[in-house]
């Protein structure tokens, strides 16, 4: 098969409180993101950067911070994966803070439903993202694209996908959490969120940890990433603006890539919360792009 990947930067950091991830995708074209996946034997297609407003570091309103410009950059990214995946491309958008799933999963969730496939989205991070305004300790949207996805978020950043939610509750299986507000502790009970904590991980390693969060993805089931670099260790990816101790070794995570590439479904990516003002030598950058090359097949095995 003849796969065509496309990079879509989003650079902005309009959900986040902490500013620099504007500055992801760049980061990663320098890490060589395109020239390793062209290596690897795709055709790589780097659409640029989105255009969208500035970041204008404004208070919350209602709960929410930036909720305008936060809709303008989601629209485009919608846009954007929309026609990726309108020319069955495997759109690879590129962060830009963790808000932007909204538009990129809304968009994936429409073409999965239109072309019959189940979807299941893989949410790698150490935070749940499942506040909303009201629950929010920061009115940050980067904290709040898991409900607007499920449904319940503000009235302008849900329904994108052509239904009221674009994911079900059991559409979305979470990796490597570790820092949940208690607000959204109980919205995970209520909602019947599958999560797989470091606890998890550390109980039963990322291998079994994958077998069940990969359990049923089958020939019919469009797999969607979104990869919070934050998810990493902060020891090995300092590059992120709410890093968390206690992550998965760099190790895990390729372990997780090499499960989630084996599936072979992997049809759409998200790589958020890069944040190059806080990196070290644009090492967290690097580390993505390595865990990128393990997502599309690049593989360990000697033998
Ligand atoms: N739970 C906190 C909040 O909602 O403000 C922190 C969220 C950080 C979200 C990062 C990107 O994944
Ligand atoms: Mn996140
Ligand atoms: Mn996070
Ligand atoms: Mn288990």
């Amino acid at each position: 098969m003849n796969t065509t990947l496309e990079l879509i930067g989003a650079p902005t950091d309009i959900g986040a409180s902490v500013r620099g991830a504007g500055m992801g995708p760049d980061a990663l074209r320098v890490a060589g993101v395109a020239e390793a996946l062209a290596k690897q034997g795709f055709m790589v297609i780097d659409r640029g950067n989105l255009a969208g407003p500035a970041t204008p570091w404004a208070p919350p309103a209602n709960g929410l911070r930036h909720l305008t410009e936060v809709i303008a950059w989601n629209r485009s990214v919608y846009n954007a994966v929309d026609t990726a995946l309108g020319a069955n491309h495997v759109p690879l958008m590129m962060g830009g803070d963790h808000c932007l799933a909204i538009g990129s999963i809304s968009a994936v969730a429409w073409h999965a439903r239109k072309r019959g496939k189940k979807l299941r989205v893989l949410w790698l991070d150490a935070h749940s993202d499942v506040n909303t305004e009201t629950t929010s300790p920061s009115g940050n949207l980067h904290g709040m694209p898991v409900s607007c996805l499920l449904g319940h978020g503000p009235a302008e950043l849900t329904g994108w996908s052509g239904e009221p939610a674009a994911l079900a509750h059991e559409a979305i299986r979470f990796i490597g959490i570790r820092s949940v507000d208690s607000d959204e502790k109980e919205a995970i009970r209520t909602l019947g969120l599958n999560v797989f904590d470091m606890r998890h991980i550390d109980e039963h390693g990322m291998r079994t940890t994958m077998t069940e969060a990969l359990q049923d993805v089958d020939e019919d089931t469009h797999l969607h990433v979104s990869f919070d670099l934050d998810c990493l260790d902060p020891n090995i990816a300092p590059g992120v603006g709410t890093g968390v101790r206690g992550g998965p070794t760099y190790r895990e995570m390729q372990l997780c890539m090499e499960m989630i590439s084996d599936t072979g479904r992997l049809c759409s990516l998200d790589v958020v919360e890069l944040n190059p003002a806080l990196d070290v030598r644009n090492q967290t950058a690097e580390i993505a792009v390595e865990l990128i090359e393990s997502l599309f097949g690049k593989s360990t095995l000697v033998r």
